[in-house]
């Protein structure tokens, strides 16, 4: 088998740069381990950045997005008592979209259907061979039998666990990771949200966050520590540990109901570098990790998709390598501005073991900030937004 680009991994990367690549007449084929269910299933992140919404256009999966997402004009940071609300149209002039990724997912593989792309399920020990070399080809199994891929270049869009990465040998690869003491249990409920804008909220009890996903569903979070399992929250727990960290007016109205999933994912920051490797390109997961407070992963996804996509178009539309080249250094620059962002968020707003007064007396300077300087409401605005492509 040949193909243009093999793309590892079916999450929202690969299956946004196939979808641009296939629209552009370039061929190519995704290898996903899991079942196109099982990606399905999986509640991921609730919002998108404008140049991540224009990609979805630019890809013709934004129809559905454009019908039932949410416009969101600003959204509130709570400390305490306290509501401090960030407009982002009067801060910055731009907007954010609640869309659940698990939809932006569902509509990539419909048009991905539409354009005959190829997708290949249950994959099983996928290698990438050849990648410094001139014939680069990909290898795996599935259904007891091993398959080849034979390939021009290879996009590496399997998440952090993914196998891509860690084709580039340790001595190349650059690593830079921060992991956090504590991780967020969240709970989807088929509730109607309590306030119409997202809530973040800072409490000495720990981090909440008051999400959605429509009229009817609501996604809150609460920082654990890592130690605590699922099984150890009832319903009934999480919603009193919730109300408890929310401010009481907005407690007071918390509708409250059975969750319909529930799952803790650990906070942590990491950068790979290079990007690129030979033949391979990494991006999105596969190449660094955000804490989800600033709302930045699946967008960094998709601004490496753009500079990728684009780096390709220009090799096999106008045999013009420099987007290829200077792929690893565009998106890197992106990839850390929004790293900034997110630390500097989950920092304001988490309790952390380690922290004394002094740093408490941090949290709640920067937070009094943004409720009385403009320029501050600015800079939160535009890192929240979104750096333009
Ligand atoms: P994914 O989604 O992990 O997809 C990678 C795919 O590769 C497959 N795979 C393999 N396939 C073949 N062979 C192998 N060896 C493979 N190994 C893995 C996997 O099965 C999978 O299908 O990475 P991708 O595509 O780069 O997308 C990244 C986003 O999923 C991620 O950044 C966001 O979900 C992060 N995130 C958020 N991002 C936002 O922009 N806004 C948010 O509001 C937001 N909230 C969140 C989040 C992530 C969260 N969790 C669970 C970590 C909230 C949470 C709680
Ligand atoms: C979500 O709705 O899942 C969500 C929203 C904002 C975040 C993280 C997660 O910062």
């Amino acid at each position: 088998m040949r193909t243009q680009v093999a793309i590892i991994g079916g999450g929202p990367s690969g299956l946004l740069l196939s979808q641009l690549l296939n629209k552009a007449g370039i061929g190519t084929v995704v290898l996903e381990r899991q079942s196109r269910e099982h990606v399905l299933s999986r509640i991921r992140a609730g919002v998108l950045e404008r140049s991540t919404v224009d990609l979805l256009h630019q890809a013709g999966a934004g129809e559905r997005m454009d019908r039932e997402g949410f416009a969101h004009h600003g959204c509130y940071l709570s400390s305490d008592q306290q509501m401090i609300r960030v407009d982002f149209q009067e801060a910055c002039g731009h907007k954010v979209m609640v869309y659940g990724q698990t939809e932006v997912t569902r509509d990539l593989y419909e048009a991905q259907d539409a354009l005959g792309a190829a997708h290949i399920h249950g994959v099983e020990n996928v290698v990438l061979h050849d990648v410094k070399g001139a014939a680069p080809y990909v290898t795996w199994d599935k259904d007891g039998t091993s398959h080849r891929l034979e390939c021009d270049f290879i996009a590496g869009c399997d998440g952090f666990h993914g196998v891509s990465r860690r084709t580039i040998p340790d001595d190349v690869r650059r690593e830079y990771e921060k992991v956090y003491p504590f991780g967020w249990l969240g709970v989807l409920s088929e509730t109607p949200p309590v306030r119409d804008e997202l809530i973040y909220a800072n409490h000495p009890r720990g981090f909440a966050l008051a999400s959605m996903r429509n009229e009817m569903l609501s996604r809150y979070y609460i920082q654990v520590p890592l130690t605590d399992k699922v099984e150890d929250w009832s319903d009934n727990a999480f919603w009193a540990e919730l109300k408890a960290r929310l401010p009481q007016d907005v407690a007071a109205d918390l509708v409250t109901g059975p969750s319909i999933e529930k799952s803790i994912a650990p906070l942590r920051s990491f950068v790979s570098e290079p990007l690129r490797w030979g033949a391979l390109f990494l991006c999105g997961d596969a190449a660094h990790i955000v804490p989800p407070t600033g709302a930045k992963g699946l967008n960094l996804a998709t601004s490496d998709v753009h500079y990728l996509s684009q780096g390709l178009l220009a090799h096999y539309n106008d045999n013009d390598p420099s987007g290829l080249d200077g792929y690893s250094q565009k998106a890197l620059a992106r990839i850390w501005k929004a790293m900034r962002f997110s630390w500097s968020v989950t920092t304001m707003m988490h309790s952390f073991p380690e922290h004394s007064d002094y740093d408490r007396q941090m949290q709640r300077v920067e937070l009094e900030m943004l409720a009385t300087d403009p320029s501050a409401r600015k800079l939160f605005a535009e890192g929240y937004t979104g750096t333009p492509l």
